[in-house]
């Protein structure tokens, strides 16, 4: 079901909620009494049914069926998520980026990968290697640069007609690249010192952001809090996608992949075609679920 066709739901403000209806206008709805009974009964993302009022307000009187929901960002009916990097500033971290794949692998959301501030590297050996990786794997790669302009045409072919979030670190340009996607948009950028300093307590609502050529985004700080709780050591190696098809090759049913003789994941690993990197990642996360429980 395309939410096209669809009101959803865009931001919630006070209360209330603002509801892009499939003509594309936005109409504040309050919610139906059975509605407001739990808090997440009702999220941004929700496909909604909704009635209107004699004085232009909207009521929400029901929620359509979910696809899926994420626990943080709060928000429902995610096509993918778009994981975004950058080149320097701050430097990338293929352990974070690696644990959100998994994590948005276990969710069954397609994934992306976006690298910014490609202007502030002049050779870009180390991570050219790395996005080979990536790509052979099989995530689409983009490379952008909100400087120069290099790749945003890419970046919004890539969101069109789909719901996304963006996924990433602060500071690493999630919302100037939604700025320059989207003229007249005027997100706040800022600096990382001074996200830091504020630190805690700014409690930013989610929200999806409409693309005029076609799509909606999510500017949320990431899924910096996401932890593997909810993973089963067992079953972290299905989302590695490298990982998943070999694994039935292996000589025990239940290999972690770590020290189990006859390992064919392990064999790719020797071999190289899975990248020692990834592999590296997988038992990082796979010691930290075996300690968490
Ligand atoms: N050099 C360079 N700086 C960028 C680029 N994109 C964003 N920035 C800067 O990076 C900082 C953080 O950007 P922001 O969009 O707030 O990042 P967010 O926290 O991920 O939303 C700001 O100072 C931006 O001006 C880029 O492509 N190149
Ligand atoms: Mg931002
Ligand atoms: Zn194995």
């Amino acid at each position: 079901m395309s939410p096209m066709f669809n009101p959803i739901i865009v931001r919630g403000v006070g209360g209330f909620y603002d509801v892009l209806t499939p003509d594309g206008s936005l109409v504040r709805c309050k919610l139906r009494g059975k509605l407001r009974l739990s808090h997440d009964k009702v999220l941004v993302g929700d496909w909604v049914h909704i009635g209107m009022l004699e004085c232009g307000q909207g009521v929400i009187e029901d929620v359509l069926p979910r696809k899926n929901q994420l626990v943080r960002p709060a928000i429902a009916n995610i096509d993918q998520a778009v994981v975004v990097l950058a080149f320097s500033d701050p430097k990338p971290d293929w352990l974070f980026l690696d644990r959100l794949l998994a994590l948005i692998e276990a969710n069954k959301l397609e994934a992306a990968i976006c690298i910014n501030k490609r202007d502030l590297i002049e050779q870009p050996d180390q991570v050219q290697q790395m996005i080979a990786v990536y790509e052979r794997i099989g995530y689409p790669v983009v490379i952008t640069s909100t400087i120069d302009n290099q790749g945003i045409r890419e970046l919004s072919e890539l969101l069109k007609d789909k719901v996304s979030t963006f996924a990433g670190p602060s500071g690493v340009g999630k919302s100037s690249l939604l700025n320059q996607i989207e003229s007249g948009l005027e997100l706040p950028v800022g600096s990382i010192s001074r996200k830091l300093k504020r630190g805690r307590h700014t409690t930013r609502q989610v929200e999806l952001v409409r693309l005029s050529h076609g799509g909606l985004v999510a500017d949320t700080p990431g899924f910096s809090q996401l932890s593997l709780s909810e993973i089963a050591k067992e079953s972290l190696h299905s989302f590695f996608p490298e990982m998943k098809a070999v694994a039935l090759q292996c000589r025990f049913g239940g290999c972690l992949h770590h020290k189990e003789p006859d390992c064919a994941v392990r064999k790719l690993v020797d071999s190289g075609q899975i990248a020692s990197s990834r592999y590296q990642n997988y038992l990082t996360l796979l010691t930290e679920i075996e300690q968490m429980r």
